[in-house]
């Protein structure tokens, strides 16, 4: 396959230097301008701070892309035609030379091409509430692909106790950075217990090197809540997303549509508040992923034979 990067990018994979990988859909479907830029110049150099190289993964004019040149992102940031692309869309976008921005299965299959261990993220999709047979495409490929995912838990407008069985029943691990419970995405609790938790980037790189080791081929989930600062009470998040959730059913909304559809509708429901937490917890995710990047690439370097 036929994939570009841009000159960093392409330095850092010939160097084998820290990578992490940034998903696009975020940018080009789930935020709205201008809050879209904010997140990515708040994850790229978050990224940048923690001494790695971020690489936002996108389909450019049907080639699988890792960072985007200054006139592609206006592109996607001004959502121009940008496609939603999803495990099953990433094929045909680059048969028809579209546009088109990865999801978290569309970026993990990007990590694949690349060879990319680490990526960020806001929150995965997972089981969508009382809509049976909607659930993300991102369970799957996250129980195929071993990339170690960074979010802040899984969309509030899921389904949070099946999300997290179905990780389960897919061999996928979920970890908990500094907490012991699933975070909530815009809020910081949920009540769902976790069964691991670790406490610094060394001790992750260590736990993947040794789910690798024992033939772990899924992804690792590294939870983290949304900085303090601007976390939502879970009340107001519930409140906001069950009134979402209503509006979505009564418009009639399916298939793709739905979770941008909620995003879009819960942020005008918080007034707002709901994209500074979202902005405040990419680049926190972005920050950790990077320090993550960093403590696995040492640990190799440690490991490796002299
Ligand atoms: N979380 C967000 N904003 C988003 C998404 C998640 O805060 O835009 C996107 C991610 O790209 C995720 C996708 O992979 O939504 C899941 O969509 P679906 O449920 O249609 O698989
Ligand atoms: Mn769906």
């Amino acid at each position: 396959m036929r994939t570009r990067s841009t000159v960093v990018i392409e330095a850092a994979f010939a160097r084998g230097g820290p990578v992490v990988a940034l998903e696009s859909s975020v940018l080009a479907q789930g935020l709205l301008p201008p809050h879209n830029r904010d997140a990515a110049e708040r994850m790229l150099a978050a990224v940048e701070a923690a001494g790695a190289t971020p690489a936002i993964t996108a389909i450019v004019k049907g080639v699988p892309s890792f960072g985007l040149e200054p006139a592609d992102l206006e592109r996607f940031l001004a959502r121009d035609g940008v496609r939603k692309v999803s495990s099953r869309d990433l094929g045909i976008t680059v048969a028809q030379q579209a546009d088109g921005a990865t999801t978290v299965a569309g970026t993990l299959a990007m990590c694949t091409l690349a060879g990319i261990e680490v990526f960020a993220t806001g929150g995965i999709g997972g089981v969508h509430r009382n809509a049976p047979y909607d659930e993300s495409a991102d369970l799957v490929a996250l129980s195929h692909t071993p990339v170690i995912v960074v979010c802040a838990g899984a969309k509030s407008i899921l389904d949070l106790p099946a999300t997290l069985e179905r990780l389960e029943t897919l061999g996928v691990p979920v970890v908990g950075y500094r907490t012991r419970e699933l975070p909530g995405f815009f809020s910081m609790n949920t009540g769902l217990a976790l069964t691991a938790s670790l406490d610094t980037p060394d001790q992750i790189a260590a736990a993947w090197l040794a789910h690798r080791a024992v033939g772990g081929r899924s992804a690792m989930l590294v939870v983290q809540p949304p900085p303090a600062a601007s976390a939502l009470p879970a009340e107001l998040v519930n409140d906001a997303t069950d009134a979402a959730l209503a509006a979505a059913s009564a418009a009639g909304v399916r298939g793709a549509a739905v979770t941008p559809f909620l995003l879009a509708d819960i942020q005008r429901r918080t007034a707002g508040q709901s994209v500074v937490a979202n902005l405040a917890l990419l680049e926190s995710n972005a920050a950790l992923a990077g320090r993550i990047a960093v403590a696995l690439a040492a640990a190799r370097v440690e490991s490796a034979p002299i």
